[in-house]
């Protein structure tokens, strides 16, 4: 099944040019008509499929919308599309249905951003804090401590113009006020980290000697056979990947080639994508054989690996270990046996530095905390003409900044530039 969707004071009229109502069928709003979409130019039949008329306000753009529901197919839609093309109507840019959504006042922007975070969703957790965010959750709190701060300024602005004919304003309250919206607004910028790494997951390297078990963690944790496991050490020559969600967050799991000298030239090239690979992801877990103990090898690796990525030392084939478990081993599993899986889950989650909080309700995306860390420092700036005993003028600077870096984040304050930015990573079609 596809959907071509036309919205605009045309869309009625486009329709009624190619779209074969049979018998009396009225072109009610709200109301599915069955017919055939026709080349009013040939008579040619493109597609047998039902019409949508939805009349303005009470449509998703808040403007006429008409939807052709097609069977699909890539070619019969293909000419629907070239035909609604030809009647008038150009191909819709990304996001440009949501941004006519949010133009004509029926979404804010965080909700307008929400519909996209929730089709891009790749774990259940992460749809959830989308469609929270979709109810307006994000706006309400935002739109809220806006207001706070709106009020505050306004109090500000008016003994700056007449002093004398209002009452004193109390300073200590002022800045208490000040402070509970700026500790409020840090608390989002902090959990903002948890609602990345739903969003956006992570892309973990196992690294490690040859024959460790790396290919065998890669398939335990994906659940699947997915990489080739022997017990000839130099299995792995390339990357492999498998994306699967631990504990709500979606991960890009990267099997590596086990790292050693060699004189091997294609395992040398494997061994060379490892160390690309140890490079570019956001955390590294160092796999080790607990039957070997730690070896020089591994302080080697583990000397090697990026100061600034989180890494944890895991310990492999707890079944067969020998002797005590080495002190640089932070977690202990078997990849054969399927044992501590969760644990190491649980461990490289934590060293993400992201407590998954279960309560977590409203999450801001990269744009908006951006925003309110400026606003939450904007804020701090207030705070310290404040304690300064600057006059009022001063204050209000920084108040009226952080005011309008909220208003941009619900696009109460916004611009087309920053519309088009946030628009732009929207699929066509929403
Ligand atoms: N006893 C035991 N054997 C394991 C465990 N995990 C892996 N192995 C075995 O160790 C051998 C090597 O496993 P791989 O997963 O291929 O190791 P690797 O680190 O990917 O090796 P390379 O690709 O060569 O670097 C295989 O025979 C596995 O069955 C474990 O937890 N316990
Ligand atoms: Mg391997």
């Amino acid at each position: 099944m596809a959907i071509v969707r036309i919205s605009g004071p045309q869309a009625e009229v486009i329709g009624r040019q190619l779209f074969d109502a049979p018998g009396d069928q009225p072109w009610d709003s709200h109301r599915v008509l069955y017919g055939h979409v026709r080349d009013p130019a040939s008579g040619e039949r493109l597609d047998e499929a039902l019409l949508l008329l939805m009349k303005a306000p009470r449509s998703f753009t808040r403007e006429d919308v008409l939807e052709l529901h097609c069977h699909g197919g890539l070619i019969a839609v293909a000419r629907v599309l070239e035909l609604v093309l030809a009647s008038g109507a150009r191909r819709a840019r990304p996001g440009e249905f949501s941004q006519r959504a949010f133009l004509n006042g029926r979404l804010d922007l965080t909700r307008a951003e929400a519909i996209s975070e929730l089709i891009t969703a790749r774990s259940r957790r992460a749809a959830q804090l989308a469609l929270a965010g979709l109810d307006g959750g994000l706006q309400r709190r935002i739109s809220a401590l806006r207001e706070r701060l709106l009020d505050q300024l306004a109090e500000l602005e008016a003994r700056v113009d007449f002093e004398e004919d209002l009452p004193p304003l109390d300073p200590q309250a002022l800045v208490a006020e000040l402070e509970a919206v700026r500790q409020e607004l840090q608390g989002l910028v902090a959990e903002a980290g948890v609602g990345q790494l739903l969003r956006d997951g992570l892309k973990v390297a196992i690294i490690g000697r040859p024959n460790v078990g790396k290919s065998s963690l890669l398939n335990a944790l994906s659940r699947r056979e997915r990489a080739i496991v022997t017990e000839l050490p130099g299995t792995t020559r390339d990357l492999l990947e498998s994306e699967l969600v631990l504990q709500g967050v979606p991960l890009t799991l990267l099997d590596t080639a086990g790292i050693r000298a060699t004189d091997d030239p294609v395992e040398r090239l494997g061994i060379e994508r490892s160390r690309q690979a140890l490079a570019a992801a956001d955390a590294v877990l160092l796999l080790v054989d607990l039957s070997e103990g730690w070896t020089a090898a591994d302080s080697e690796l583990r000397a090697q690996l990026p100061a600034a990525v989180p890494s944890l030392v895991v310990g492999n084939k707890a079944d067969r270990a020998a002797g005590d478990t080495p002190a640089q081993v932070e977690v202990v599993i078997s990849a054969l046996a399927g044992h501590g899986l969760e644990e190491l889950a649980a461990a490289l989650l934590a060293r993400c530095g992201h407590s998954l909080a279960p309560g977590l309700e409203v999450a801001l995306n990269a744009r908006q905390r951006d925003l309110a860390a400026v606003a939450a420092t904007s804020l701090a700036g207030s705070l310290e003409a404040a304690a300064a005993g600057l006059p009022w003028d001063f204050w209000t600077i920084d108040l009226r900044q952080a005011a309008r870096c909220l208003g941009e984040i619900t696009g109460e304050e916004v611009n087309e530039a920053v519309l088009d930015r946030v628009f732009s990573r929207f699929c066509i079609g929403k």
